[in-house]
């Protein structure tokens, strides 16, 4: 997995890549998933320039609660929530996007050292580069690498306490038992001393998370057809947009919003050396977004081997902060 590893210095901001994409895995992944039954897209290949804009634009979404949410619980808490964590760690965020969410707590967190870690470095060297000036006084390191098949940090992450930071809910794109191992891997990585501080979306009524994933002005409609983009680009794939309707649904038995995209006629998608056909209504499923309850998440805690844990909640009990070690 390991392909290539570049390190550059400028002052204390470095930028390490661990991997570059395999394009003939993708494309088996991708063929492999579109043969199943049912069709499966993985919700990584949401991401790409055009989905991570649509997906900052559904943070804004009066109907998404979870980015606002989180944020309101960060700033009421922000003093308990660094009582418990520890100053002066190493930060390791996990999906660090444009830094933000990290960013917001380095004034009650106080980290000596802060590791971005997106899918790709050249995600982190805009944010990165404008925070370091903004924090001269903490060094910075971006790190390259697709933690969601295996978590593994460089040497340049350096040591310390860590904390680990996995704001967003992001866990909740795992299955549980995914979940479970992605947080086990947590702990080996936050090392002895080491805690872990997470975002997770709860569970509540049924038609406040439809509309969440369903927003009319078809925002989330346009993050999940932007897939198919994707298979035609990476996958030399013929799908035609117009041919798929965006549907999200609350699976109650299972506890997890699905995403999927529906064929609105009989139809094949072709790509070089594969076919599949959908019947009208068929579906390709997408994404899962599983809502926990407290103690739900805290037994996953557990589980994954975190002997104390703490949380933080909003009035409504929609979203909730965890800080384990
Ligand atoms: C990134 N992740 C936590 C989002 C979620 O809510 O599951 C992705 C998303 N999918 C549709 N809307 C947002």
């Amino acid at each position: 997995m390991l392909l290539a590893h570049t390190a550059a210095m400028t002052a204390s901001l470095r930028f390490v890549q661990m991997h570059s994409e395999d394009s003939a895995a993708l494309r088996r992944e991708l063929a492999h998933g579109l043969l199943g039954r049912p069709a499966t897209v993985s919700p990584k290949f949401l991401y790409d320039a055009l989905g991570s804009k649509l997906f900052d634009a559904i943070t804004e979404l009066p109907e998404y609660y979870p980015t606002r949410t989180e944020r309101a619980i960060f700033d009421a808490h922000a003093p308990a929530i660094a009582a418990a964590a520890g100053r002066g760690r190493t930060l390791i965020d996990l999906g660090a996007g444009n830094c933000a969410k990290a960013a917001r707590l380095f004034g009650v967190l106080a980290p000596l050292r802060y590791v971005a870690v997106d899918i790709s470095v050249d995600y982190l060297r805009q944010a990165l580069g404008s925070l370091q000036r903004q924090h001269p006084g903490i060094e910075m390191v971006g790190v390259g690498t697709d933690f969601s098949a295996t978590l593994a940090l460089p040497p340049e992450a350096g040591g310390g306490e860590r904390l680990v930071f996995y704001p967003g809910s992001s866990i909740g794109n795992f299955t549980p038992q995914e979940a479970q191992r992605f947080l086990q891997q947590v702990r080996t990585v936050g090392g002895a001393g080491g805690a872990l501080l997470i975002g997770v979306d709860l569970v509540k009524p049924k038609a406040v998370l439809e509309l969440a994933y369903d927003d009319p002005l078809q925002v989330t409609a346009a993050f999940n057809l932007n897939l198919l983009r994707r298979l035609n680009a990476l996958l030399g794939c013929d799908a035609r947009i117009e041919d798929f309707g965006h549907v999200a649904l609350f699976n109650e038995a299972e506890s997890r919003i699905e995403m999927h995209l529906k064929a609105r006629r009989a139809l094949s998608l072709r790509w070089p050396g594969g076919e599949r056909h959908l019947a009208a209504d068929e579906r390709i499923h997408t994404e899962n977004s599983y809502k926990y309850s407290v103690g739900g998440f805290e037994q996953l805690l557990r589980d994954a081997g975190f002997a104390r844990t703490t949380h933080w909640t909003d009035e409504r009990g929609w979203f909730a902060v965890f800080l384990a070690s």
